[in-house]
């Protein structure tokens, strides 16, 4: 009942493409197998030890246990430093037609017949491999193109811009934005002392700590998030020429986020939930989409902008160079095992194929040598790249030998360029851009340790993105710096933020004082610029689908079913993902003849694992529900997160008595009502098409910023 059928126009799991057939030899399926050790040897029994007698001494002899237990010994591989907690899918790129041909030569860019398959891995950044998902934070969006030229990895995030602006910092910024080292305290949150004091200390962190305070940094869903190259990097044609580039990700489903509260709550309901949402949409064939755009800078351009392009704690505001769409990549295809694929992926920002090339961006060329380097720490030697999952589908031909887990059987004598005995092979030949040659860039200079003076504007873009926000997602960056600057210890370290931020704007500055306790600033410590760009808001996002979203159906004995079902049948219908919740698993029982299964108990769940609550008619049901702590509170968590809440008939009494005020409900027969995303009916067990409608057009609307719900206790 919870499972929509896929999408007509899709294009299919991917199940033959090149990726797929060289992954098919490296799986085991252990269907009608018998159990035998590591060296292929059966064993009959794998309960007890070789021991001398019942009660006596294990054997060292007992091979098969040693061999079990050591194994299970060596289970475990450093996480990722940063990006440990992550999710991965399959599936392909493909683009729309060649007009970027003119500024690249990377053909999986620009050859329409082309579908090059894809590996991205979604994360969070500060917590460890087992922390929850919807933490406040960045989320990694990492794309392995294996091309027929070799592997690309686009290494972004879903955010614009970074901390700092030099790699030499990393190790800094993510020293302080880590658990505390005494106690290692607190786990993948970013509310703590060094970080906020980190932040102060180094003020280019600003623009990107508005993004980090604002709701980017809830994202619904991985599906539902933009991803960024962030650098700026080089296009370079087929005659050599380079453009500059920034990669930018947009979700065909729109970018939406969650609340702070919704966000906490669902940390211990559901610490998978951006993961399991991510899986179920792919197994339910609802696969993600995103469009690759570029916003293209002629290198005779380099100097035009008011910022430096260098600059990784800078945008190219969309206004000013509009993002060009590119191609599309569909995620079709779930891994098989998940330390195999999604734990064991490498990716690395100097994994690019001709075509495609770097700035001098002192974060990226930091970046291009810890990929690398990490992965020798985290996979146990140089061979990581034979690891399946991170095999490119271009065949690899060259003299690197050795080391440990090497598993390919070079032939011949010879593991040298040039040579004459293996007949000069592999041969070191070709032209760009049959092969890669690095971007002949004329650079000159002094050796010296300074930050460029053209990095030093940090606040003219934080100021830009808080102009450019509607009032509730200025509502939710005040209240997000207000929590986090409410949790560090030093009121120094608060006071000290504020005086940053009141160089980015007075009223914000203001504005979280207040909540802090520490004085607001007197005056603006610099005019507010007045620019904004659209483009950075989210209440400028797609909000045309309710694919894949979620909404509870809350029923008890006694309800309407027959209405019920079409309410179900019709969001279903439209794509959504309607489940039915009763106080108790199993069948419920129908006061119109047809019954209905409950697909989980409303205890097992709550309101902040879905997208919307309908509660049916039925007056026997509705008394039930109101007589259910969880059922009231579940319909009240809802109204409080803004989300679009729908009633029928006796139903809507359900919603009185969760508290809600000041939206108009249906009062008497034959009346619907729609209000602040509130949407309810009085038809007697007739369901009228434009409560469906109201309900849909509320969802893709995703939350009713307008209802007011400070006072709702939930
Ligand atoms: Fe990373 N980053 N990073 N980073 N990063 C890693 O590589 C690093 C930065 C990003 O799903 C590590 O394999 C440095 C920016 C993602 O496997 C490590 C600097 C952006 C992922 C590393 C940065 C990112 C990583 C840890 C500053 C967005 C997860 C494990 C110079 C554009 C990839 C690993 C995955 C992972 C280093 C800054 C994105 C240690 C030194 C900027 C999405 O190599």
């Amino acid at each position: 009942m919870t499972t929509p059928s896929p999408r007509p126009d899709n294009a299919g799991p991917d199940r033959d493409d090149p990726k797929d057939q060289q992954l098919e030899p490296a799986r085991v399926d252990l269907t009608d197998t018998r159990l035998t050790t590591q060296q292929g040897v059966r064993v009959d029994h794998t309960d007890d030890s070789v021991t001398v007698g019942e009660r006596g001494p294990t054997l060292l002899e007992d091979f098969h246990a040693r061999e079990k237990i050591t194994h299970f010994d060596h289970e475990r591989i450093p996480e990722r430093v940063v990006h440990a907690r992550g999710a991965g899918a399959y599936g392909h790129f493909q683009p729309y037609d060649d007009w970027l041909a003119e500024y690249t030569a990377a053909r999986f860019l620009t050859d329409p017949a082309r579908r090059t398959p894809v590996f991205v891995r979604f994360s969070t950044v500060a917590g460890s491999r087992g922390s929850a998902d919807t933490v406040r934070d960045v989320r990694g969006f990492a794309t392995k193109f294996y091309t027929d030229e070799g592997n690309y990895d686009l290494v972004g995030n879903n955010m614009p811009v970074f901390f700092i602006q030099d790699g030499i910092k990393f190790p800094d910024f993510v020293h302080a934005v880590k658990p505390e080292p005494h106690n290692e305290i607190p786990q993948a949150q970013s509310a703590h002392d060094t970080l906020w004091d980190f932040v102060a200390m180094q003020p280019e962190t600003m623009h990107m700590m508005m993004w980090l305070m604002s709701d980017r940094a809830l994202p619904r869903s991985y599906r539902m998030m933009q991803g960024f190259g962030v650098h700026t990097f080089r296009l370079v044609n087929a005659r050599g020429q380079g453009t500059f580039v920034k990669f930018h990700w947009k979700p065909l489903l729109g970018v939406h986020s969650l609340v702070w509260d919704e966000t906490q709550k669902i940390a211990g309901k559901d610490p998978d939930y951006n993961r399991r949402d991510l899986w179920e949409a792919i197994e339910s064939g609802q696969y993600p989409e995103y469009e690759l755009g570029v916003q293209l800078v002629p290198e005779s351009d380099e100097f035009a902008f008011d910022f430096d392009l260098l600059d990784a704690t800078k945008i190219i505001p969309e206004e000013q160079v509009p993002v060009r769409p590119v191609g599309r990549m569909t995620l079709t295809r779930n891994p098989d095992n998940f330390f195999a694929e999604t734990e064991q992926v490498a990716f690395h920002t100097a994994n690019v194929v001709p075509g495609i090339d770097f700035t001098n961006d002192p974060l990226l060329q930091a970046r291009n040598f810890s990929y690398l380097d990490t992965q020798l720490i985290r996979l146990g030697g140089p061979n990581f790249a034979q690891i399946p999952v991170n095999r490119p589908v271009a065949p690899v031909t060259n003299n690197q030998r050795d080391g440990y887990h090497q598993h390919a059987i070079h032939q011949g004598r010879t593991s040298y360029v040039k040579n004459s005995l293996g007949g000069g092979c592999p041969a070191a030949t070709g032209e760009f851009p049959e092969v890669f040659s690095h971007y002949q860039e004329k650079v000159e200079g002094h050796k010296i340790r300074r930050r460029s003076e053209s990095f030093k504007d940090h606040y003219s873009q934080a100021t830009l993105f808080w102009n450019s926000m509607a009032d509730v997602e200025r509502d939710h960056i005040v209240a997000a710096f207000r929590f986090e600057l409410g949790k560090v210890g030093e009121r120094a370290v608060r006071q000290a933020v504020v005086e940053h931020l009141n160089q980015v704007d007075h009223e914000l500055a203001t504005r979280v004082a207040a909540g802090i306790g520490v004085p607001a600033p007197d005056q603006p410590a610099r005019p507010n610029h007045g620019r904004s760009s659209p483009a950075l808001s989210q209440l400028n996002t797609a909000m045309d689908s309710v694919l894949s979203r979620k909404v509870a159906v809350l029923v008890a004995d006694g309800v309407d079913g027959t209405a019920a079902r079409k309410v179900v049948d019709a969001l279903r219908g439209h794509g959504a993902v309607p489940e039915v919740l009763a106080p108790t698993d199993g069948q419920v029982r129908s006061a119109t003849g047809e019954d209905l299964m409950a697909d989980r108990a409303i205890n097992t769940m709550a309101s902040v694992l879905y997208d919307g609550v309908v509660v049916a008619g039925g007056a026997e049901s509705v008394q039930a529900l109101a007589a259910d702590g969880y059922a009231v509170h579940f319909v009240a968590e809802a109204v409080k997160h803004a989300k679009p809440v729908a009633a029928l008939d006796a139903g809507v009494d359900l919603l009185t008595t969760a508290g809600v005020r000041g939206v108009d409900l249906a009062a008497g027969d034959g009346v619907l009502t729609c209000d602040q995303g509130v949407v309810t009916a009085r038809t007697n067990g007739v369901v009228p098409p434009d409560f469906v409608t109201e309900l849909v057009s509320a969802l893709a609307r995703h939350r009713a910023w307008e209802r007011d719900t400070a006072a709702i206790p939930a």
